[in-house]
């Protein structure tokens, strides 16, 4: 199972690295990487699990913060109708997305970061995105909310950027122009 150990922190130039493509049918191997990486969000979310294991809770991780530099990444949340979303992402991509955006007023956080980063980090505030599961098969779905965002903090992870890299350097909590704030605590 993966532990916080296996979790590269910044600095690590995986992080700073662009993930390779996939190619189906996924090796055992990488299959077996895609179940790790939700099985870890679904952990990281149990209050027994979390605390016997010592693990930070995401709802979000891709396989280059295990030092994997392959396109695939997890998500597992609750969407704005309380449906679970759960996933594992291959080759996932952006076909389309709204010309509003969002953010959280909190900021975010991520599971590679050992501090905390202020301001606004400016995301889309709806998408449609494409990918494959584990099998191969290919999934079209619209995300909004804190999914989407989920979605984009993680696609950035394939690409080597991360969450700070879209935070206003001169002011951190500038206005997004255009957006429709997220409140969460
Ligand atoms: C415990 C059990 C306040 C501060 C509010 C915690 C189960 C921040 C928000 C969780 C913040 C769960 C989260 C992300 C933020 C902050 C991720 C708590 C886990 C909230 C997820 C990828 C950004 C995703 C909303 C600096 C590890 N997650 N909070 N951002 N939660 N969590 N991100 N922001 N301020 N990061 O971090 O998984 S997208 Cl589910
Ligand atoms: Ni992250």
């Amino acid at each position: 199972m993966i532990l916080m150990d296996n979790v590269i922190r910044e600095g690590h130039p995986t992080l700073r690295t662009r993930a390779k493509e996939l190619t189906f049918p996924l090796s055992p191997e990488d299959k077996k990487l895609g179940q790790d990486l939700l099985e870890f969000l679904i952990n990281s979310q149990d209050p027994v699990l979390s605390e016997k294991y010592n693990l930070r809770s995401g709802i979000g991780i891709a396989a280059p913060q295990i030092n994997e530099s392959k396109r695939m990444f997890a998500l597992h949340l609750p969407d704005d109708n309380d449906n679970q979303i759960s996933f594992v992402a291959v080759n996932p991509k952006i076909v389309s997305h709204s010309v509003e955006n969002t953010y959280l007023t909190n900021g975010e956080g991520c599971l590679s970061v050992d501090r905390n980063v202020a301001g606004y980090v400016p995301r889309h505030a709806r998408i449609t995105v494409k990918f494959h599961t584990l099998d191969g098969e290919e999934k079209k779905m619209r995300l909004k909310g804190i999914p989407a965002i989920a979605f984009q903090h993680e696609l950035d992870h394939l690409n080597g950027v991360m969450f700070y890299d879209h935070i206003n350097e001169s002011n951190p909590f500038a206005d997004v122009p255009n957006s429709q704030p997220i409140e969460n605590n």
